[in-house]
Protein backbone atom coordinates (compact mmCIF):
# COMPACT_ATOMS: atom_id res chain seq x y z
CA UNK A 1 0.00 0.00 0.00
CA UNK A 2 1.04 3.42 -0.58
CA UNK A 3 1.52 6.05 2.02
CA UNK A 4 -0.52 9.30 1.64
CA UNK A 5 2.87 11.06 2.97
CA UNK A 6 4.68 9.67 -0.59
CA UNK A 7 1.91 10.26 -2.76
CA UNK A 8 2.09 13.96 -1.01
CA UNK A 9 5.62 13.97 -1.98
CA UNK A 10 4.90 12.76 -5.35
CA UNK A 11 4.58 16.05 -8.06
CA UNK A 12 7.90 16.99 -9.57
CA UNK A 13 6.23 20.13 -10.73
CA UNK A 14 6.24 21.83 -7.81
CA UNK A 15 9.57 22.34 -6.92
CA UNK A 16 10.39 25.51 -3.66
CA UNK A 17 11.14 28.89 -4.07
CA UNK A 18 14.25 28.44 -2.92
CA UNK A 19 15.21 25.95 -5.38
CA UNK A 20 14.61 28.18 -7.79
CA UNK A 21 18.38 29.70 -7.94
CA UNK A 22 19.99 29.61 -11.07
CA UNK A 23 21.42 33.19 -12.55
CA UNK A 24 18.71 33.15 -15.57
CA UNK A 25 16.04 32.59 -12.88
CA UNK A 26 15.73 35.62 -10.63
CA UNK A 27 13.89 38.18 -9.59
CA UNK A 28 10.39 37.21 -8.14
CA UNK A 29 9.15 33.70 -9.33
CA UNK A 30 5.45 33.65 -10.55
CA UNK A 31 3.84 30.02 -9.38
CA UNK A 32 0.40 28.50 -10.60
CA UNK A 33 -1.23 28.33 -7.62
CA UNK A 34 -0.29 24.20 -6.60
CA UNK A 35 -3.56 22.05 -6.37
CA UNK A 36 -4.59 20.57 -3.31
CA UNK A 37 -2.83 16.67 -3.91
CA UNK A 38 -6.23 14.89 -4.72
CA UNK A 39 -4.79 11.78 -2.55
CA UNK A 40 -5.26 8.09 -4.11
CA UNK A 41 -6.84 5.16 -2.72
CA UNK A 42 -5.08 2.27 -4.20
CA UNK A 43 -6.83 -0.54 -2.63
CA UNK A 44 -10.45 1.05 -2.84
CA UNK A 45 -11.66 1.49 -6.12
CA UNK A 46 -14.34 4.11 -5.25
CA UNK A 47 -15.04 6.82 -2.18
CA UNK A 48 -17.85 8.12 -1.23
CA UNK A 49 -18.22 11.39 -0.21
CA UNK A 50 -20.31 11.93 3.40
CA UNK A 51 -23.18 13.82 2.91
CA UNK A 52 -25.09 15.87 5.09
CA UNK A 53 -29.06 16.40 3.76
CA UNK A 54 -27.04 18.43 0.87
CA UNK A 55 -27.89 19.43 -2.02
CA UNK A 56 -27.60 16.77 -4.17
CA UNK A 57 -29.37 15.20 -1.99
CA UNK A 58 -32.24 17.33 -2.03
CA UNK A 59 -32.52 17.43 -6.17
CA UNK A 60 -33.73 13.91 -6.16
CA UNK A 61 -37.49 15.53 -5.81
CA UNK A 62 -36.52 17.87 -8.63
CA UNK A 63 -37.77 16.45 -12.17
CA UNK A 64 -35.18 15.47 -13.72
CA UNK A 65 -33.63 17.37 -17.18
CA UNK A 66 -33.56 14.85 -20.21
CA UNK A 67 -30.08 14.83 -21.44
CA UNK A 68 -28.57 12.88 -24.33
CA UNK A 69 -25.57 11.51 -22.78
CA UNK A 70 -22.79 11.68 -25.50
CA UNK A 71 -22.47 8.43 -27.99
CA UNK A 72 -19.53 7.71 -29.41
CA UNK A 73 -19.64 5.24 -32.02
CA UNK A 74 -15.95 3.25 -32.21
CA UNK A 75 -17.30 2.06 -35.79
CA UNK A 76 -16.41 5.91 -36.88
CA UNK A 77 -13.50 5.49 -35.72
CA UNK A 78 -11.41 3.92 -39.04
CA UNK A 79 -13.20 6.09 -41.59
CA UNK A 80 -14.05 9.78 -42.83
CA UNK A 81 -15.71 10.62 -39.64
CA UNK A 82 -12.38 9.56 -37.33
CA UNK A 83 -12.11 13.37 -36.76
CA UNK A 84 -15.25 14.02 -36.02
CA UNK A 85 -15.66 11.29 -33.30
CA UNK A 86 -12.64 12.26 -31.83
CA UNK A 87 -13.70 15.87 -30.98
CA UNK A 88 -17.02 13.97 -29.81
CA UNK A 89 -14.86 11.91 -27.14
CA UNK A 90 -12.90 14.89 -26.45
CA UNK A 91 -15.70 16.87 -25.69
CA UNK A 92 -17.44 14.08 -23.85
CA UNK A 93 -13.95 13.46 -21.63
CA UNK A 94 -13.98 17.45 -21.31
CA UNK A 95 -18.01 18.38 -20.36
CA UNK A 96 -19.88 15.53 -18.99
CA UNK A 97 -17.16 12.54 -17.77
CA UNK A 98 -19.86 10.33 -18.80
CA UNK A 99 -20.64 8.66 -22.26
CA UNK A 100 -21.93 5.79 -24.10
CA UNK A 101 -19.55 3.52 -26.58
CA UNK A 102 -21.63 1.75 -29.37
CA UNK A 103 -20.01 -0.93 -31.60
CA UNK A 104 -17.29 -1.33 -28.86
CA UNK A 105 -16.11 -4.42 -30.28
CA UNK A 106 -16.75 -6.39 -27.14
CA UNK A 107 -18.58 -9.71 -27.85
CA UNK A 108 -22.46 -9.31 -27.22
CA UNK A 109 -23.38 -12.96 -26.67
CA UNK A 110 -20.45 -13.10 -24.04
CA UNK A 111 -21.46 -10.00 -22.19
CA UNK A 112 -25.11 -11.22 -21.88
CA UNK A 113 -24.08 -14.54 -20.99
CA UNK A 114 -22.00 -12.62 -17.95
CA UNK A 115 -24.90 -10.95 -17.47
CA UNK A 116 -27.01 -14.26 -17.38
CA UNK A 117 -24.47 -16.06 -14.93
CA UNK A 118 -24.19 -13.09 -12.78
CA UNK A 119 -27.81 -12.56 -12.13
CA UNK A 120 -28.54 -16.62 -11.68
CA UNK A 121 -25.63 -16.42 -9.16
CA UNK A 122 -27.39 -13.17 -6.88
CA UNK A 123 -30.56 -15.41 -6.96
CA UNK A 124 -28.38 -18.54 -5.83
CA UNK A 125 -25.69 -17.22 -3.96
CA UNK A 126 -26.81 -13.60 -2.29
CA UNK A 127 -29.92 -12.35 -2.75
CA UNK A 128 -31.44 -14.35 0.46
CA UNK A 129 -28.68 -12.83 2.76
CA UNK A 130 -29.53 -9.54 1.36
CA UNK A 131 -32.31 -9.44 2.59
CA UNK A 132 -31.15 -10.33 6.34
CA UNK A 133 -28.03 -7.45 6.09
CA UNK A 134 -27.77 -4.47 7.82
CA UNK A 135 -29.09 -1.95 5.85
CA UNK A 136 -32.25 -3.96 5.07
CA UNK A 137 -32.61 -3.73 9.20
CA UNK A 138 -31.72 -0.51 9.32
CA UNK A 139 -34.16 0.64 6.46
CA UNK A 140 -37.27 -0.56 8.80
CA UNK A 141 -36.57 2.18 10.95
CA UNK A 142 -36.44 5.06 8.66
CA UNK A 143 -34.02 6.78 6.67
CA UNK A 144 -30.57 5.37 5.98
CA UNK A 145 -28.13 7.93 4.84
CA UNK A 146 -24.60 6.10 5.68
CA UNK A 147 -24.90 2.77 3.84
CA UNK A 148 -25.89 1.63 0.14
CA UNK A 149 -29.05 -0.75 -1.19
CA UNK A 150 -26.63 -3.24 -2.64
CA UNK A 151 -25.23 -6.89 -2.72
CA UNK A 152 -21.68 -6.08 -4.31
CA UNK A 153 -18.68 -8.00 -4.21
CA UNK A 154 -15.51 -7.39 -6.01
CA UNK A 155 -12.79 -9.34 -8.24
CA UNK A 156 -9.44 -8.27 -8.93
CA UNK A 157 -8.12 -9.36 -12.29
CA UNK A 158 -4.66 -7.84 -13.27
CA UNK A 159 -1.85 -7.66 -11.61
CA UNK A 160 -3.24 -10.94 -10.23
CA UNK A 161 -6.84 -12.41 -10.67
CA UNK A 162 -8.41 -13.60 -7.27
CA UNK A 163 -11.49 -15.04 -8.65
CA UNK A 164 -10.24 -18.46 -7.53
CA UNK A 165 -10.91 -17.03 -3.73
CA UNK A 166 -14.76 -16.88 -4.57
CA UNK A 167 -15.54 -20.59 -4.05
CA UNK A 168 -19.38 -20.64 -4.83
CA UNK A 169 -18.51 -18.65 -8.41
CA UNK A 170 -19.66 -21.01 -10.57
CA UNK A 171 -16.76 -22.39 -13.30
CA UNK A 172 -18.72 -21.12 -16.32
CA UNK A 173 -19.18 -17.64 -14.75
CA UNK A 174 -15.34 -17.92 -14.18
CA UNK A 175 -14.44 -18.45 -17.54
CA UNK A 176 -17.14 -16.00 -19.05
CA UNK A 177 -15.77 -13.64 -16.88
CA UNK A 178 -12.04 -14.13 -17.47
CA UNK A 179 -12.46 -13.68 -21.31
CA UNK A 180 -14.68 -10.79 -20.80
CA UNK A 181 -12.08 -9.06 -18.93
CA UNK A 182 -9.86 -9.70 -21.22
CA UNK A 183 -11.75 -7.95 -24.28
CA UNK A 184 -12.71 -5.18 -21.62
CA UNK A 185 -8.88 -4.36 -21.26
CA UNK A 186 -8.10 -4.05 -24.59
CA UNK A 187 -11.32 -1.41 -24.87
CA UNK A 188 -10.25 0.47 -21.89
CA UNK A 189 -6.51 0.47 -23.83
CA UNK A 190 -7.86 1.49 -26.98
CA UNK A 191 -10.01 4.13 -24.50
CA UNK A 192 -7.07 5.51 -23.16
CA UNK A 193 -4.99 6.01 -26.08
CA UNK A 194 -7.28 7.73 -27.79
CA UNK A 195 -7.89 10.65 -24.95
CA UNK A 196 -3.89 10.62 -24.69
CA UNK A 197 -4.51 11.67 -28.70
CA UNK A 198 -7.32 14.14 -27.70
CA UNK A 199 -4.85 15.60 -24.84
CA UNK A 200 -1.61 15.40 -27.36
CA UNK A 201 -0.33 13.13 -25.31
CA UNK A 202 2.34 9.98 -26.01
CA UNK A 203 0.03 7.41 -27.12
CA UNK A 204 0.57 5.25 -24.41
CA UNK A 205 0.85 8.08 -21.61
CA UNK A 206 -1.70 7.26 -19.71
CA UNK A 207 -0.83 3.55 -19.44
CA UNK A 208 2.43 4.10 -18.35
CA UNK A 209 1.32 6.63 -15.97
CA UNK A 210 -0.90 3.87 -14.36
CA UNK A 211 1.74 1.19 -14.64
CA UNK A 212 3.61 1.27 -11.49
CA UNK A 213 5.73 -2.48 -11.22
CA UNK A 214 3.01 -4.85 -12.35
CA UNK A 215 1.00 -2.85 -15.07
CA UNK A 216 -2.18 -1.20 -14.46
CA UNK A 217 -5.12 -3.08 -11.51
CA UNK A 218 -7.97 -4.20 -12.94
CA UNK A 219 -10.83 -4.97 -11.16
CA UNK A 220 -14.58 -5.84 -11.52
CA UNK A 221 -17.34 -4.39 -8.99
CA UNK A 222 -20.21 -7.05 -9.32
CA UNK A 223 -23.21 -5.61 -8.32
CA UNK A 224 -27.36 -6.13 -7.86
CA UNK A 225 -29.27 -2.71 -6.74
CA UNK A 226 -32.07 -5.00 -5.38
CA UNK A 227 -35.95 -4.01 -5.23
CA UNK A 228 -36.53 -1.47 -2.60
CA UNK A 229 -39.48 -0.75 -0.63
CA UNK A 230 -38.90 2.60 0.29
CA UNK A 231 -36.83 4.20 -2.57
CA UNK A 232 -36.80 7.69 -0.88
CA UNK A 233 -35.09 6.80 1.67
CA UNK A 234 -31.84 4.57 0.83
CA UNK A 235 -29.76 5.13 -2.10
CA UNK A 236 -28.21 2.05 -4.11
CA UNK A 237 -24.95 3.69 -3.61
CA UNK A 238 -24.37 7.50 -2.21
CA UNK A 239 -23.26 10.24 -4.23
CA UNK A 240 -19.70 9.94 -5.12
CA UNK A 241 -16.99 10.79 -7.91
CA UNK A 242 -14.10 7.52 -8.56
CA UNK A 243 -11.05 7.32 -6.94
CA UNK A 244 -9.56 5.29 -10.12
CA UNK A 245 -9.17 5.83 -14.11
CA UNK A 246 -11.22 4.34 -16.85
CA UNK A 247 -14.63 2.80 -15.54
CA UNK A 248 -16.46 0.58 -17.70
CA UNK A 249 -20.26 -0.04 -16.82
CA UNK A 250 -22.13 -3.22 -17.92
CA UNK A 251 -25.45 -2.53 -16.55
CA UNK A 252 -28.78 -3.97 -16.86
CA UNK A 253 -30.99 -3.53 -20.22
CA UNK A 254 -34.51 -3.32 -18.28
CA UNK A 255 -33.95 -1.42 -14.57
CA UNK A 256 -32.15 2.07 -14.71
CA UNK A 257 -30.82 3.97 -11.43
CA UNK A 258 -27.69 5.58 -12.61
CA UNK A 259 -27.43 8.97 -12.23
CA UNK A 260 -24.57 11.61 -12.56
CA UNK A 261 -24.17 15.06 -12.42
CA UNK A 262 -23.93 17.61 -15.05
CA UNK A 263 -23.83 21.40 -14.46
CA UNK A 264 -25.93 20.69 -10.88
CA UNK A 265 -28.67 18.79 -12.86
CA UNK A 266 -28.85 15.09 -12.23
CA UNK A 267 -28.89 13.07 -15.40
CA UNK A 268 -30.07 9.37 -15.34
CA UNK A 269 -28.15 6.94 -17.72
CA UNK A 270 -30.56 5.12 -19.13
CA UNK A 271 -30.71 0.64 -19.15
CA UNK A 272 -28.07 -0.32 -21.63
CA UNK A 273 -29.72 -1.04 -24.70
CA UNK A 274 -28.03 -3.81 -26.76
CA UNK A 275 -25.00 -3.95 -24.77
CA UNK A 276 -23.72 -0.37 -24.94
CA UNK A 277 -20.99 0.21 -22.53
CA UNK A 278 -20.66 3.20 -20.40
CA UNK A 279 -17.78 4.46 -19.59
CA UNK A 280 -17.02 7.48 -16.60
CA UNK A 281 -13.61 8.90 -15.76
CA UNK A 282 -12.49 8.82 -12.27
CA UNK A 283 -10.32 11.38 -10.27
CA UNK A 284 -6.59 9.95 -11.81
CA UNK A 285 -7.50 11.02 -15.15
CA UNK A 286 -8.83 14.42 -13.74
CA UNK A 287 -5.30 14.36 -11.82
CA UNK A 288 -3.43 13.20 -15.05
CA UNK A 289 -4.69 15.67 -17.28
CA UNK A 290 -4.48 18.66 -15.45
CA UNK A 291 -8.41 19.42 -14.86
CA UNK A 292 -9.24 19.09 -18.42
CA UNK A 293 -11.13 15.63 -17.95
CA UNK A 294 -13.43 15.97 -14.88
CA UNK A 295 -14.29 12.54 -12.88
CA UNK A 296 -18.32 13.30 -12.70
CA UNK A 297 -20.00 13.12 -9.28
CA UNK A 298 -22.71 10.05 -9.74
CA UNK A 299 -25.03 7.57 -7.74
CA UNK A 300 -27.55 4.65 -7.67
CA UNK A 301 -31.23 5.31 -6.88
CA UNK A 302 -32.70 2.27 -5.93
CA UNK A 303 -36.75 1.19 -7.35
CA UNK A 304 -39.49 -0.32 -5.58
CA UNK A 305 -40.30 -2.93 -8.76
CA UNK A 306 -37.21 -3.89 -10.16
CA UNK A 307 -33.53 -5.28 -9.43
CA UNK A 308 -30.57 -3.47 -11.55
CA UNK A 309 -28.13 -5.69 -12.52
CA UNK A 310 -24.17 -3.34 -12.57
CA UNK A 311 -21.08 -5.15 -13.63
CA UNK A 312 -18.21 -2.07 -13.28
CA UNK A 313 -14.69 -2.50 -14.50
CA UNK A 314 -12.19 -0.11 -13.21
CA UNK A 315 -8.87 0.23 -15.28
CA UNK A 316 -6.83 1.94 -11.91
CA UNK A 317 -3.40 3.04 -11.90
CA UNK A 318 -1.18 0.14 -10.00
CA UNK A 319 -1.22 0.80 -5.97
CA UNK A 320 2.47 2.13 -6.38
CA UNK A 321 2.05 3.88 -9.48
CA UNK A 322 2.79 7.60 -8.17
CA UNK A 323 0.22 9.85 -10.41
CA UNK A 324 0.82 13.24 -11.36
CA UNK A 325 -0.67 15.96 -13.74
CA UNK A 326 1.22 15.26 -17.37
CA UNK A 327 4.33 17.84 -17.76
CA UNK A 328 2.70 18.41 -20.96
CA UNK A 329 -0.56 19.97 -20.00
CA UNK A 330 0.67 22.07 -17.07
CA UNK A 331 1.04 25.74 -17.53
CA UNK A 332 5.24 27.47 -17.61
CA UNK A 333 5.72 26.77 -13.73
CA UNK A 334 8.21 29.26 -11.27
CA UNK A 335 9.50 31.74 -13.49
CA UNK A 336 10.44 35.29 -12.71
CA UNK A 337 8.59 38.16 -14.93
CA UNK A 338 12.00 39.79 -15.62
CA UNK A 339 12.42 36.51 -17.56
CA UNK A 340 9.24 36.19 -19.18
CA UNK A 341 9.90 39.75 -20.57
CA UNK A 342 12.89 38.99 -21.41
CA UNK A 343 11.36 36.00 -23.84
CA UNK A 344 8.03 37.96 -24.98
CA UNK A 345 10.35 40.55 -26.37
CA UNK A 346 11.57 38.48 -28.99
CA UNK A 347 8.26 36.70 -29.38
CA UNK A 348 5.52 39.23 -29.16
CA UNK A 349 3.82 38.71 -32.00
CA UNK A 350 4.19 34.89 -32.14
CA UNK A 351 1.70 32.73 -30.54
CA UNK A 352 2.17 32.11 -26.41
CA UNK A 353 2.01 28.53 -26.61
CA UNK A 354 5.46 28.14 -28.21
CA UNK A 355 6.68 30.59 -25.85
CA UNK A 356 5.04 28.89 -23.01
CA UNK A 357 6.61 25.86 -24.01
CA UNK A 358 10.15 27.50 -24.47
CA UNK A 359 9.23 28.65 -20.73
CA UNK A 360 8.92 25.38 -19.49
CA UNK A 361 11.94 24.48 -21.41
CA UNK A 362 13.86 26.64 -19.33
CA UNK A 363 12.67 26.66 -15.99
CA UNK A 364 13.15 22.82 -15.78
CA UNK A 365 16.71 23.12 -16.86
CA UNK A 366 16.70 25.26 -14.18
CA UNK A 367 15.09 22.59 -11.03
CA UNK A 368 16.64 19.57 -12.76
CA UNK A 369 13.17 18.36 -13.75
CA UNK A 370 12.85 16.65 -16.89
CA UNK A 371 9.34 17.51 -19.46
O1 LIG B 1 -23.64 0.43 -10.43
C1 LIG B 1 -23.40 1.38 -11.11
O2 LIG B 1 -24.04 1.64 -12.10
C2 LIG B 1 -22.29 2.30 -10.72
C3 LIG B 1 -21.46 1.76 -9.62
C4 LIG B 1 -20.49 2.75 -9.13
O3 LIG B 1 -20.61 3.92 -9.36
C5 LIG B 1 -19.35 2.31 -8.32
O4 LIG B 1 -19.32 1.16 -7.91
O5 LIG B 1 -18.43 3.11 -8.10
FE1 LIG C 1 -18.77 4.93 -9.06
Amino acid sequence: MVSPSRLLHSSVAYVSRREFSNTMCSAVPIFPIAPKNPGLQPRGFSYHFKLKESKHQSKTKVPKKEMEIPVIDFSQLDGENRSKTMALLHNACEKWGFFKIENHGVNKDLMEKVKNLVNSHYENNLKASFYESEVVKSLGNGRTSNMDWESSFFISHRPKSNMDEFQNLSEDLRKAMDEYIAQLIELAEKLSELMCENLSLEKHHIKKAFSGKTGPSVGTKVAKYPKCPQPENVRGLREHTDAGGIILLLQDDQVPGLEFLKDGEWVQIPPSKNNAIFVNTGDQIEVLSNGRYKSALHRVMTIKDGSRLSIATFYNPAGDAIISPAQKLLYPNQFSFADYLKLYATTKFLDKEPRFESLKKMTSACNGVIV
